[in-house]
């Protein structure tokens, strides 16, 4: 029966990691995959998920089954770091799930079982799983403009005008923060004109907030988040904790549901549950009880935020260092935006071709579409970098 089946293409990104595994070259600089890396290229295990693990192997007695929606409290906490009081707690349904991709599937297949016809907006570019995954539920998508390759900047009045045309009935993608894969992202006076769109045309806004604490810090972060969620009657969110907390394989994340009132919640809570069922019954515990344990316990809260603000400021002081190197070697201000970008990645803006040239010439890989992950960088390999981007005539 399987030889039915047809090959599936691979994801560029994780075939890109597999590449530069390969390359012996001891030169070589990964820019690739999403992944937060230290000065010395380590993906760190943060202070205190280490010591939330240590605590949680000392106390946890029993390893049974928690609810289909995960334990209340990790809800209760997340629903906090991400909303804050933007809404009455009592109108948000929410799940664990698999990481942040898992909640950005069961949204989509919550959005599919309220309306079958359903439009999913997104953003040209967007991180290319989205695609992916609505493909696969065959649910239909339609792009808006989101980057002005010119100025590598956010191309607002054509995402205005694109989100316009959305109705009700239809669902508009967003990133909270930090876009994947541009690093363009909203100001808060952008964000107001799109909730503007959103009341006019009554389409339904979902955002995916995979990198709250990386661009300006948890709470201006979260910031265009909240207000969506506070000026909407309902609202998806998509949350992860994988690069906040640096806990990527343990598979936590988060979907909220937002409704108009505490008696719609009910209902969203139970179709959450069913959904979580119908797919893997219960989410992962660990990850999602160790979030619980740092953001509910005041030593190990200023920790993590002390450690997460170091590696935003680390990320920021390369944009900086990268801008001003290009701008020596350029004589020119055409790489100021790479300062300006938010969060791990920016879109340099060149060819597939010359993508590969930094990749052949100098083991410099980055996303073919030029998505660079700053994170892969440390202070000695800018100044290569910069080098590299000046030579290949970028
Ligand atoms: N959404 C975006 C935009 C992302 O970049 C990512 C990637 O890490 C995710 C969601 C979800 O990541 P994970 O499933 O590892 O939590
Ligand atoms: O965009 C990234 O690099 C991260 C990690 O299928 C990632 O979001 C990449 C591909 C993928 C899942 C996660």
């Amino acid at each position: 029966m399987f030889e039915t089946l047809k090959p599936q293409a691979p994801d560029k990104i994780l075939s890109l990691m597999a590449q530069y595994k390969e390359d012996p070259r001891s030169t070589k600089i990964d820019l690739g995959v999403g992944v937060y890396k230290d000065a010395s290229g380590l993906t760190p295990v943060m202070r205190a998920v280490k010591a939330a693990e240590h605590k949680l192997w000392q106390e946890q007695d029993s390893k049974s089954y928690t609810g289909l929606t995960g334990d209340p409290a990790f809800s209760d906490a997340m629903i906090k770091l991400v909303l804050a009081d933007a809404v009455p707690r009592n109108t948000v349904a929410a799940a664990a799930t698999p990481g942040g991709t898992g909640a950005v599937r069961q949204a989509f297949e919550m959005v599919q079982m309220a309306n079958p016809q359903a439009r999913v907006f997104v953003s040209d570019p967007t991180w290319p799983n989205h695609i992916s995954i609505l493909q696969y539920l065959g649910i239909e998508m339609v792009p808006y403009r989101y980057f002005d390759s010119e100025t590598r900047s956010v191309a607002f009045d054509g995402m205005i005008e694109d989100l316009k045309t959305a109705t009700k009935g239809d669902v508009v993608l967003l990133h909270g923060c930090c876009h994947n894969p541009t690093g363009a992202n909203l100001t808060m006076e952008q964000w107001a004109e799109v909730i503007k769109v959103l009341q006019e045309t009554g389409a339904i806004p979902m955002i995916d907030i995979a990198y709250q604490g990386f661009g300006d810090g948890l709470d201006a972060d979260a910031a265009g988040t909240r207000a969506v969620a506070a000026a909407v009657p309902e609202c998806l969110i998509a949350a992860s904790c994988s690069k906040n907390f640096g806990i990527y394989r343990e598979r936590t994340g988060i979907l909220m549901v937002v409704a108009a009132d505490a008696g719609a919640e009910a209902l969203n809570q139970g179709t959450l549950a069913y959904l979580n069922r119908q797919n893997f019954s219960f989410p992962p515990d660990h990850g999602a009880r160790l979030v619980t344990m740092i953001l509910t316990d005041d030593a190990l809260r200023a920790d993590w935020q002390a450690e997460l603000e170091d590696v935003r400021l680390g990320m920021l002081g390369l944009r900086e260092q990268l801008a001003a190197e290009l701008k020596r070697l350029s004589n020119s201000d055409r790489f100021d935006f790479l300062a300006l970008h938010r969060g791990m990645f920016s879109r340099l803006g060149t060819t597939p071709e010359l993508v590969e040239k930094l990749r052949a010439d100098h083991g410099i890989y980055m996303v073919g579409d030029s998505r660079m992950n700053i994170a892969g960088l440390n202070s000695e390999t800018v100044p290569v970098l910069a080098r590299a981007i000046i030579d290949a005539g970028i």
